[in-house]
């Protein structure tokens, strides 16, 4: 019998700085990995690419105009039989004020406060590249 392939679910996310600190928001409760601080982003749509995919999120979830920079950190993780596909751009400029309009909280964490908040856990495993990223500039 042939066998079943898993499902992958493409994710966008962006890393949006501002004086070495990084931009962060709570997952709301109604959703999956709820009270996890996550990078603001989200699944892309058909028919988008990754690029139009997070501005589109940006926009829906942080009411921002944001320009999408290079990809900085492509990683895989497998939540049971789903498998997500997270690639990490870099956001060098928006328009706009971050707003909570989809998130429980908002906030820019130093690299230290990143290091210790809950994280879901495809992210845990490229934070220390996703640190170089966001220090390397
Ligand atoms: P869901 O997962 O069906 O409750 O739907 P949403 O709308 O909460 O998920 P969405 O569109 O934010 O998709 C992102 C998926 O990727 C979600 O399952 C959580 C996972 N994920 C893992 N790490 C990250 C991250 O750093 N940022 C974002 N935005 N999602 C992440």
């Amino acid at each position: 019998m042939k066998k079943k392939r898993n499902t992958w679910i493409p994710v966008v996310a962006g890393i949006l700085k501002k004086d070495s600190k990084v931009l962060l928001g709570l997952r709301p409760q109604e959703k999956s990995l709820p009270g996890v601080w996550e990078f603001p982003g989200g699944k892309i749509e058909n028919g988008e690419s990754p690029e139009e995919a997070l501005k589109r999120e940006l926009r829906e979830e942080l009411g921002i105009q944001a320009e999408i920079g290079n990809l900085s950190v492509a990683t895989t993780h497998t939540y049971g039989d789903i498998g997500i596909l997270l690639l990490f751009y870099q956001v060098p400029f928006w328009k706009g004020e971050p707003k909570t309009v989809h998130h429980n909280d908002l906030k820019w964490m130093t690299l230290g406060e990143l290091e210790n908040v809950d994280l879901p856990e495809a992210n845990k495993k490229v934070l220390d590249k996703i640190c170089a990223s966001i220090s390397g500039e």
